[in-house]
């Protein structure tokens, strides 16, 4: 296989609701799409990478640049004989994980599409439908929150996951807990604590959480090992975790419990099918995080969340939860039972929507 040429593309999506988390608001995604001609046929990814570095140190800006400037370069006229080999193929460019994670889904999605089979089937998954959870902001105000909630239990979604800061911490959760005692419930700080909250995180454990998403520093395994000491609830590390090796030492030094699976985290499906089998020796459960992606990246998260030790359900929602209008047809939806049917067309399964895609472009730029 070959990558004849690739084109990047930028459009700017609102978001149907800001959301809140302890890192700041979004109202609007800046959807970073590639495109991969691979021998003719054409592949789609996702570049999750955000407006700005709070998340992770990668941001659009840093993800184009790396694209068009280093990771291409090291792909242009190389002969490969599946997408399995990409990630080798980048390893001269240390992290921009995200930025990698984008080119590599789009050939992962060309592959399966050139062998006419779907991409779940391609990497090895074993589901023919996922059990989805959401992700629910920080709200202004307790009946806010338990709306927002009631609203998500009544869709159907197997659990909840809200976001939390200092301040907006232990009342919601008991203020939920006390509206819905039985629902599986979990938090993510998204690395706004400290070790020495450790008292504050310990009176989580009388609420039952499925877990404790990446409470401290986003770089931080050591304080995690230290924490989860102290915890009854388990630890789920999310930005912490880039690598097979960090993923390794979180493992093997009990700083956790759970881990989050993102596709751009981690560079891609390779590195991310790495991550899992490692965390099945180990008994550690996985589930797929979401960044609040469009119908590309939403889809390559279905795909992922196919493989068998994705036992818990991920932040992978309906289309409807993020974009008065998605990108691919059709939209993902979601079951009354809190699931997502695996398509069974070939690649992704859902098909880009050309015209609309083409109409909301802002920059585009075709590497050859
Ligand atoms: O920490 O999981 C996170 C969104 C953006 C950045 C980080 C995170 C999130 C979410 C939203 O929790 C998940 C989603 O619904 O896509
Ligand atoms: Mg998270």
């Amino acid at each position: 296989m070959k990558i004849r040429e690739m084109t990047l593309r930028e459009l700017p999506m609102q978001l149907m609701a800001p959301f809140e988390t302890s890192m700041g608001v979004s109202t609007s995604r800046r959807i970073m799409l590639i495109e991969a001609d691979v021998d003719g046929v054409i592949g789609w990814g996702e570049c999750v990478a955000g407006e700005d570095p709070s998340y992770s140190p990668e941001t659009v800006e840093t993800a184009w640049h790396i694209l068009r400037d280093f990771l291409w370069p090291l792909l242009k006229g190389r002969e490969f004989a599946s997408a399995s080999k990409i990630w080798e193929m980048l390893s001269w460019v240390r992290g921009h994980e995200m930025a990698k994670g984008a080119i590599e889904a789009a050939v992962w999605d060309a592959e399966a599409k050139i062998k006419s089979i779907p991409l779940s089937k391609l990497l090895g998954g074993v589901r023919d439908e996922v059990p989805c959870g959401v992700s629910i902001g920080i709200k202004n105000s307790l009946d806010e929150l338990s709306a927002a909630v009631q609203k998500e239990l009544a869709a159907g979604y197997q659990r909840i996951k809200i976001k939390i800061k200092p301040g907006k911490d232990l009342a919601q959760v008991q203020r939920l807990r006390q509206d819905f005692p039985k629902i599986r419930l979990m938090v993510d700080a998204n690395s706004a604590y400290r070790f020495e909250d450790a008292h504050l995180l310990k009176q989580l454990d009388a609420f039952h959480l499925m877990m404790i998403e990446q409470p401290l520093g986003w770089d931080d395994i050591y304080s995690h090992v230290q924490l989860q000491k102290e915890l009854q609830t388990p630890i789920c590390l999310d930005e912490c975790i880039h690598t097979v090796e960090q993923a390794q030492a979180a493992l093997a030094l009990g700083a956790c419990k759970v881990i989050n699976i993102k596709l751009g985290r981690v560079g891609g499906f390779t590195v991310a099918k790495r991550i899992h089998d490692l965390c099945q020796k180990y008994g550690v459960p996985v589930w797929c995080g979401g960044m609040l992606e469009s119908g590309i990246g939403r889809a390559h998260n279905i795909i992922l969340s196919t493989l068998p030790n994705f036992t818990l359900p991920g932040d992978v929602s309906a289309s409807a939860r993020y974009w008065a209008e998605d990108i691919i047809e059709p939209e993902v939806t979601v079951s009354p039972q809190g699931t997502i049917r695996i398509p069974s067309g070939p690649g992704i399964g859902f098909a880009p929507r050309l015209e609309r895609i083409e109409k909301l472009t802002v920059r585009k730029e075709r590497l050859v």
